[in-house]
This record gives structure tokens, sequence and C-alpha cells, in this order.
């Protein structure tokens, strides 16, 4: 019983490692109480003004439950594209898997 306990740990620690850079956060465990908006932390890794995406290195999210790792966001507003320079840290609100707001770190 304990090598089984230990086996489904060693899974599960595989299957966040195998996780760490993903396209989206479907997988995630829906946060029925979660606020409107959250905020996270990140470094603005590449931006796409024709898509309104941008791929930020972010934090872990506690509010989401989410782990830090490399993913492209979509926004709400093309003109936050703008406001978002490749390399700098900002601040930005998700609602849901869409950037809502972005501000300086
Ligand atoms: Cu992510």
């Amino acid at each position: 019983m304990k090598t089984l306990a230990l086996s489904f740990v060693a899974a599960l620690a595989i299957t966040s490692a195998a996780s760490a850079q993903h396209t989206d956060h479907s997988g995630h465990a829906v946060q029925a109480a979660a606020p409107p908006t959250v905020e996270g932390v990140g470094v603005v890794k590449a931006v796409n003004a024709k898509a309104g995406t941008i791929t930020l290195a972010h934090d872990p999210i506690k509010a989401l439950n989410w782990p830090a790792m490399t993913m492209p966001f979509k926004v709400s507003d093309k003109a936050l594209v703008e406001k978002a320079a490749v390399g700098s840290k900002i601040r930005f609100q998700l609602s849901g898997q869409t950037i809502v707001g972005v501000r300086a770190f």
C-alpha cells in the first residue's frame, strides 16, 4: 500500500513537470469560487499584435492554483499588447484565461 502511494506521488510529479510548458489552462481544475479577475506577475517573452496575444513567463498564481510557466495569453483589447514590452516584467489581470489589464510591475 505504501509503495502504491509513493508511485502515485511520483506519477503526479512527472505529470506536473511535463505540463510546465503548455498552450492553455484547460487541464487545470475549474475554480468555481474564483473572483472575476485575478492578478498575476510575469516577464513578457513575446507579443503578437496581430493575433492579440502576449506570451508570458508567469509566476505561480496561487488564486488559480497555477504553477509558474511560459504560455501565450489572449488579450481582451489589442491595445493591451502595446503595454507589454518584450523583456519587461508586468502585472496582469486575468478574466478566465484572457488578459484584461496590464501595468508595470
Ligand atoms: Cu500558465
